[in-house]
């Protein structure tokens, strides 16, 4: 097989907190009077909490100190760990658990690559934690995705060179901090019409047929 390991993005790949994010960005933006629509949501995709906030400030009209902009940000956590608490197994993509326990068989190191610092919650509550031989996420990183440090690190974790590895990407961000890492990537959803994508996935499942080389 080409890789001995795969490196997956978790919201949006694994499975669909994105809904979870939005809705809580908007109570908080609704809140402060700032506009927020599924467009600007969009531009949050893989980038980091206090990033994600900034471009939501982008169509704020008054300037905001540190403490406000990290009580916002502890505001938009709250609601959005409320949101969490509701998920189960069946909130995991079609396909994921078949598909992530057949690589599993085949010998294939799997890790997380996520910027998120909820990770272990989500992991935990659709019935994932301690699944993955190692977790990369947004509590281990000093620099958000598109750097390539979360997946440099994911690969640390479970041994392997970059080269080894594949990485699994929703977000434009995330597909070009696995080229930054120096790892080939496979996009899904809107990641799949991407040309730093070298593989495009149209189901989950489509994984299968490229790590066995086809
Ligand atoms: P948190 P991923 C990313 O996760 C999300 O796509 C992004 O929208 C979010 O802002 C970021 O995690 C930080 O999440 O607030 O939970 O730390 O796609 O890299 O798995
Ligand atoms: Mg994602």
């Amino acid at each position: 097989m080409k890789y001995k390991g795969i490196i997956f993005d978790l919201d949006g790949v694994i499975c669909h907190t994105d809904q979870y994010h939005y809705q809580a960005w908007k109570k908080l933006a609704d809140r402060l009077g700032i506009y927020f629509d599924e467009t600007i949501n969009h531009r949050l995709r893989g980038v980091s909490r206090m990033a994600s906030l900034e471009i939501i400030l982008e169509k704020y009209d008054r300037e905001c100190t540190q403490e406000e902009k990290e009580a916002f940000a502890t505001e938009k956590n709250s609601c959005y760990q409320q949101l969490l608490g509701q998920m189960t197994p069946d909130d995991l993509g079609e396909g994921v658990k078949e598909t992530l326990e057949w690589l599993k068989s085949q010998g294939l190191k799997l890790a997380i690559g996520s910027s998120s610092k909820n990770a272990g919650i989500i992991l935990e509550r659709t019935g994932l934690y301690g699944f993955f031989d190692a977790v990369s996420d947004g509590n281990n990183i000093t620099k958000s995705k598109p750097d390539g440090e979360v997946f440099e690190k994911a690969a640390r974790f479970i041994g392997l060179a970059p080269e080894s590895c594949l990485v699994v990407e929703d977000a434009q961000a995330g597909l070009q901090a696995a080229a930054n890492a120096g790892m080939d990537s496979a996009g899904i959803g809107e990641a799949a019409g991407s040309d730093l994508a070298v593989y495009r996935l149209e189901r989950f499942s489509d994984l299968i047929e490229v790590v066995k080389g086809r």
